[in-house]
């Protein structure tokens, strides 16, 4: 696979495992996202990620959002919850499918739809599963998705469909526990996972990572990626904390 973000990925990938923020662009507005970003690339970040599950941010608010953000230098991916949370000066976006999801609308339906515009805007794709994990809460994007949760203790489940993502030739694979999720995703389970994919598709793990020690137990499992939200917008010395566990 071949692409400007991609090909950034890969290589700083090579230097050791990867943080992306994520920001929620209905949170607040594009000056203070941006001031976010710019304290996340402050602490070693090294993309911005922009979605989130609820929310209208979409057409002049969101490519607010993005443009400014984009201010800081660091790569833009939209990380949509439909076809609408997408903006033509984004980087490159998560072309993604909840694959655990009962709903053919976050399968495919939106994707269809999707497809057109990102066509259309000539940003760059980034294939992607996204499987959300049993975080002893309900999340917003579990409610929202229509998700059969993965057991905690079914990582079993969890690599029969990071293997077939990959035999679909998605090249990462979201292991998503929920934003503000109680418990994150379980480092036997990201293990497993990345043992099962190998290195040519990325595991990305997130939802509910809010110490260092959580952070770097994921990366020691094999997490290629760690994705924090909520610590930047509450802790930013925490983050930074974060990021240097993730690092090494
Ligand atoms: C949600 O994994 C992300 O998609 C981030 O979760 O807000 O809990 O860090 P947190």
């Amino acid at each position: 696979m071949k692409g400007k973000v991609f090909d950034r990925i890969v290589k700083e990938r090579e230097k050791g495992p990867l943080h992306f923020t994520l920001i929620d662009p209905d949170k607040q507005d594009a000056g203070k996202a941006k001031e976010l970003a710019q304290k996340a690339k402050e602490a070693g970040s090294d993309a911005i990620m922009v979605g989130g599950t609820w929310g209208d941010a979409y057409g002049e608010k969101l490519n607010g959002t993005v443009s400014r953000i984009k201010e800081t230098g660091l790569p833009v991916i939209m990380f949509p919850n439909s076809a609408q949370q997408l903006s033509p000066d984004a980087d490159a976006l998560f072309f993604m499918s909840l694959l655990n999801s009962r709903s053919t609308h976050y399968l495919i339906d939106e994707q269809m739809k999707g497809a057109l515009t990102v066509h259309q805007y000539g940003i760059e794709p980034l294939p992607m599963a996204y499987l959300i994990v049993e975080s002893g809460s309900t999340t917003s994007a579990g409610w929202a998705g229509d998700v059969r949760p993965i057991p905690r203790e079914k990582p079993e489940f969890a690599v029969g469909y990071a293997l077939a993502a990959k035999y679909f030739g998605m090249k990462f694979i979201y292991l998503e526990a929920g934003s503000g999720a109680k418990q994150s995703v379980p480092p036997e389970m990201v293990a497993m996972v990345k043992k099962a994919v190998g290195d040519d598709v990325m595991v990305i793990v997130g939802g509910g990572i809010r110490e260092p020690g959580d952070a770097s137990e994921k990366v020691k499992a094999g997490a290629d990626i760690i994705v924090t939200g909520t610590i930047a917008e509450k802790d930013p010395k925490k983050l930074a904390d974060i990021i240097r566990a993730i690092k090494g």
